[in-house]
């Protein structure tokens, strides 16, 4: 048997460009400012792909870079200005930041009104109370891309690899909202295999290339790769290849559905993106 691959390309451009029609409806576009502190590389696409997708869909889109050595004073100020900024609809701090800066005191400080990635204790408490507008977008994204490919969820047995507050742990209470029997595994969890061997639908999130291997998986299962390693690879164009949290090649013939690294989880994140945005900017009028 060989896996259906889950296109999040494709589904997300879909959802882009549903977003784009009913921004030319609007009044005024919806407006997003993202910031960036520091130089780190992946952080840097990220953040250019994210306004580049903005604009496409007709968002306006602003990118503030900021040198690493920023102090967290200033990017506090930079924040409470841009809450006080009546242009912009959302703001997003893009993570991590460098070390000097704390990521939960900035987060706190983002208008929970503007918080498009979900992320302020106020969005996520509403999440967790399935009551959130401003959810987070990688959690999200994968719900949305479990509803698309039609997957079951009421009911069925539901793996997280992974308890981080952007996507472990919100994501393992979307899946408990919509009845799946939930359970979170981390780096302390004993024989990962065996929960994850018990998975329908399995959530790798950790940062670990190519962790979950076929032999951790139930044949079957609908297996989801968060995971967006750069592992260095002299023989491809940019020096590194992309690689997930999940061995695609062994996993895709055990799997029933499988999201691939790149072109799955990652373009429904920014797609997400784009429609918190327009959520945050439609609450606000
Ligand atoms: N504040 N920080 C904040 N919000 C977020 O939602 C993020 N994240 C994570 C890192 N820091 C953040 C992202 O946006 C990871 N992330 C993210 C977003 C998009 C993609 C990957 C990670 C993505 O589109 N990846 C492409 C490959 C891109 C490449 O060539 O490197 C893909 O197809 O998976």
């Amino acid at each position: 048997m060989s896996a259906q691959i889950i296109d999040g390309t494709k589904i997300a451009a879909q959802i882009t460009e549903s977003i784009r029609e009913r921004i030319a409806r609007m009044e005024r576009a919806p407006g997003i400012t993202v910031v960036l502190v520091g130089d780190d590389p992946a952080s840097n696409v990220y953040t250019s792909m994210k306004e580049v997708n903005c604009r496409k869909a007709g968002m306006r889109s602003e990118k503030i870079a900021l040198p690493a050595q920023t102090s967290e004073g200033e990017l506090l100020a930079i924040v409470e200005r841009l809450n006080k900024d009546d242009s912009v609809d959302g703001i997003l701090v893009q993570l991590p930041l460098p070390k000097h800066i704390s990521d939960s005191r900035i987060i706190r400080c983002i208008d929970p009104a503007k918080d498009v990635d979900g992320l302020h204790p106020i969005n996520l408490g509403l999440t967790q109370l399935g009551k959130g507008t401003l959810v987070p977008c990688t959690p999200k994204g994968i719900m949305r891309l479990l509803t698309e490919c039609r997957v079951p969820i009421a009911g069925v047995r539901a793996v997280v690899v992974g308890r981080s507050n952007i996507v472990g742990k919100p994501i393992a209470q979307l899946l408990l909202h919509q009845d799946a029997t939930v359970t979170i595994c981390h780096s302390k969890t004993r024989d990962l295999a065996s929960v994850t061997r018990q998975a329908d639908i399995l959530i790798a999130a950790v940062g670990v290339p190519k962790l979950i291997t076929a032999d951790m998986i139930k044949p079957g299962a609908t297996v989801i790769d968060v995971g967006v390693n750069r592992v260095p690879d002299p023989s491809a164009p940019k020096g590194y290849a992309l690689v997930g949290d999940v061995d695609f090649e062994g996993a895709r013939s055990v799997a029933g559905a499988i999201t691939p690294v790149p072109g799955g989880v990652g373009p429904m994140t920014i797609a997400m993106l784009m429609e918190n945005t327009l959520l945050a900017a439609e609450a606000r009028k």
